[in-house]
């Protein structure tokens, strides 16, 4: 079959690319303020809030089983990246560990440097998000949230903190750095929740 020599039609793109985005082959750096840099050895998440509080080092993280994914990225900016891959440990392979207290509803993910952006439970545990380390298959570098940081690609890439330190568990939502300067609470790229008003 000859079929199979050719490329995908562009048509075979219907439906992953949200409205507004443009595609990317670049990976654009979008931070507030510096990028950090510190060792993997230096990596400890606090799990802290609504849930009791544990800290996982790098080499907690890494004895966990490890998830390695592809998916598609939005910037709330107007690019969209096809076929990521990223390689960490899923949200759900971590909740697993945690016990959460009654009433956590929402996770406030917390940065180095003070970033922070607000996630529904709902959100936050989808079985392809992950506590990330690597991307295409090279130690994710400082820039793009190295050591550590979260993906979460069904929503806009704003919700992925890089640099993650802490994850607070939260018996209602509340607005991270982003979402207290005018950006949409919940930010679903296929719905176009960019700003607070959409
Ligand atoms: N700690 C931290 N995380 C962050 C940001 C930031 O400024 N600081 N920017 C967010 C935004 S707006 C986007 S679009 C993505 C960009 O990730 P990238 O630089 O790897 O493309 O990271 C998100 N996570
Ligand atoms: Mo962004």
């Amino acid at each position: 079959m000859l079929g199979k020599f050719f490329k995908k039609p562009a048509d075979d793109l219907d439906g992953r690319i949200p409205p507004g985005q443009t595609l990317t082959s670049r990976f654009p750096v979008l931070t507030y303020g510096p990028s950090q840099h510190y060792a993997p050895e230096e990596v400890v998440v606090r799990v802290f809030g609504l849930a009791e509080e544990q800290t996982f080092t790098w080499a907690d993280l890494l004895a966990l089983p490890q998830t390695t994914l592809t998916y598609d990225i939005h910037c709330v900016t107007h690019w969209s990246k096809l076929d990521t891959t990223w390689t960490g440990v899923r949200v759900v392979d971590l909740m697993a560990r945690l016990q959460l207290k009654p009433g956590a509803t929402h996770v406030m993910q917390h940065s180095v440097g003070g970033y922070t952006t607000n996630l529904s439970l709902e959100d936050f545990t989808r079985p392809e998000n992950l506590l990330a380390h690597t991307f295409g298959g090279e130690a994710l570098t400082p820039e793009h949230g190295g050591p550590l940081r979260l993906v979460v690609p069904h929503l806009y890439f704003w919700k992925s903190a890089k640099w993650l330190t802490g994850l607070e568990f939260m018996d209602r939502d509340a607005p991270g750095f982003w979402e207290r300067n005018g950006y949409h609470m919940r930010g679903d790229p296929f719905a176009e929740q960019r700003y607070d008003d959409d």
